[in-house]
């Protein structure tokens, strides 16, 4: 007999007996089950102005999947998990769908700032992270497990710019508003202003705001003597459709550069008649003519009767990424064969390595390094980008996004 004493042999036993279990505990789902994709995404506070059309976008991939046999006959289920319009909100969602939902990914959060608070949970923790709405720079590169769907703003953002000059070749004069609260309206006019020097403009002013302002006097009556000849505003929804409204309030005549904050027709009640003429660069197009997106406009229009704006795309493509990914990793290696941390890891080198058409054109990733060069996770590769114009019906409630070429 050797010298280990009894309550020693006991715990051996037990880590034993612990170790045998783990797998089976560990297992994603018995096989009937469906498979859980998570959605973390802002349901409440005003970044609930575009999570609400993430939501719709999110849901429609769901059904339409699951309809077509979801992931080789086995259904897909979402796990929906509200941020709130906080960092501490989106790491809860995060932990919760993580260690609770035990799902094989998440999609979300909606706002950049989130995504920079909670990616690196996710990314610590093995489970892969695509991102519907996350514009800023440097997303993919927070780590090997995240990606985005939502093209960045130094791609999208520059042809807005160039359409207000193809629609006005006398603007010379601009002036810059944006949030300094929030990491992607920070990022996005960094890309405009660097437009804006790089086709020769004239950069009068830049004027900062909190996302939680519904007051900019004081910025607007600081430009307006200035005359600007284009406004470029890059904020979130509220606080951008409330500062349009006070600039033509105000008596600014000029043309409007809205950033992806504006980019939705929940800015209409903000800013009502006042928002008709905002230029938005795009990222999706509803006129986009492919089988997929065909069948996305017409369920979506169908359920909610107006063109689907382009956070419910992204959103139904980064569901359309996860089911399709898995779809392939199962054909390889049985999803019902693995346990949970072994899935995530592999799931987050088939969605590097396929090629997807979706709603938004053909896409694929392209490997990132960090800083220090280390790996990081997928840029997306898009083909096409496009600019609309927001034309308000004379009751100034209704309106849309008209596209432009
Ligand atoms: C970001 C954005 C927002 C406007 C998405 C809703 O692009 O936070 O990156």
């Amino acid at each position: 007999m050797s010298g280990v004493s009894l309550p020693k042999r006991l715990m051996v036993f037990a880590l034993v007996a612990l170790l045998a279990l783990a797998p089976s505990v560990l297992l994603v789902q018995a096989a009937e089950e469906p498979i859980v994709i998570g959605v973390a995404v802002a349901q409440t506070s005003n970044v609930a102005l575009f999570g609400q059309e993430q939501v719709i976008g999110a849901q429609i991939a769901e059904e339409f999947f699951n309809e077509r046999g979801g992931i080789n006959g086995r259904p897909f289920r979402l796990a929906f998990a509200d941020t709130g319009g906080d960092e501490a909100g989106a790491i809860n969602a995060f932990q919760t769908l993580i260690n609770r939902e035990n799902v094989v990914g998440i999609l979300g959060p909606t706002l950049s700032q989130h995504a920079f608070a909670a990616d690196p949970i996710a990314d610590q923790a093995g489970v892969p992270v695509i991102a519907p709405s996350n514009t800023a720079r440097g997303i993919p590169q927070i780590g090997r497990f995240i990606f985005r769907v939502s093209a960045p703003v130094s791609l999208v953002a520059p042809s807005a710019v160039k359409q207000a000059l193809k629609m006005n070749p006398d603007i010379k004069r601009v002036a810059v508003f944006y949030a300094q609260n929030d990491a992607f309206s920070v990022s996005e006019t960094g890309t405009f202003q660097q437009t804006v020097k790089d086709l020769g403009l004239e950069l009068l002013d830049v004027q900062t705001f909190q996302t939680t302002d519904t007051d900019f006097t004081t910025q607007i009556t600081n430009v307006l003597p200035l005359e600007p000849q284009l406004v470029i505003i890059s904020g979130l929804a509220a606080d951008s459709g409330n500062l349009v409204r006070q600039l033509r309030e105000l008596g600014y005549k000029g043309m409007i550069v809205g950033g992806n904050g504006l980019n939705t027709t929940n800015i209409f009640p903000v800013c009502q008649a006042l928002c008709d003429g905002i230029l938005v660069a795009q990222a999706y197009s509803y006129q986009y003519d492919s089988e997929i997106n065909n069948a996305f406009r017409e369920i979506y229009k169908a359920k909610q009767g107006k063109e689907p704006p382009q956070f419910s795309a992204q959103a139904f493509t980064g569901i359309q990424v996860f089911v399709e990914a898995l779809s392939r990793l199962d054909k390889r290696k049985p999803l019902k064969d693995m346990d949970l941390v072994t899935l995530r890891a592999e799931l987050r080198d088939e969605i590097m390595n396929g090629k997807y058409d979706t709603p938004l054109g053909p896409i694929s990733f392209v490997e990132t390094t960090k800083d220090d060069g280390t790996p990081a996770g997928g840029e997306i590769v898009q083909e096409r980008f496009y600019v609309a114009q927001i034309k308000m019906d004379p009751d100034g409630k209704t309106g849309r996004f008209v596209f432009l070429d």
